[in-house]
């Protein structure tokens, strides 16, 4: 079943991430996710180490995202 939103199928996840200590880790994090292509929006919350990405089901698969956070020098755990 698919959600149809404007450009295609939207879909928000929350991502634990391991290894954030301050808000220039939050930065790295967010600018990684938001460059993988399809990713609408990241936003990260250094309290929780958590970050709610909002992406196209058809274009980014978890492990994309996965692979960003850690090129970036992060863990989703
Ligand atoms: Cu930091």
């Amino acid at each position: 079943m698919n959600r149809t939103v404007k450009g295609g199928s939207m879909a928000t996840k929350t991502l634990k991430i391991q290894g954030m200590t301050c808000n220039h880790c939050v930065m790295r994090v967010s600018k990684a996710l938001r460059a993988v292509p399809g990713v609408q929006d990241a936003k990260v919350d250094l309290q929780k180490s958590e970050a709610a990405v909002t992406f196209d089901e058809s274009k980014v698969e978890l492990g994309k995202l996965s692979a960003a956070v850690f090129d970036a020098g992060y863990k989703v755990i």
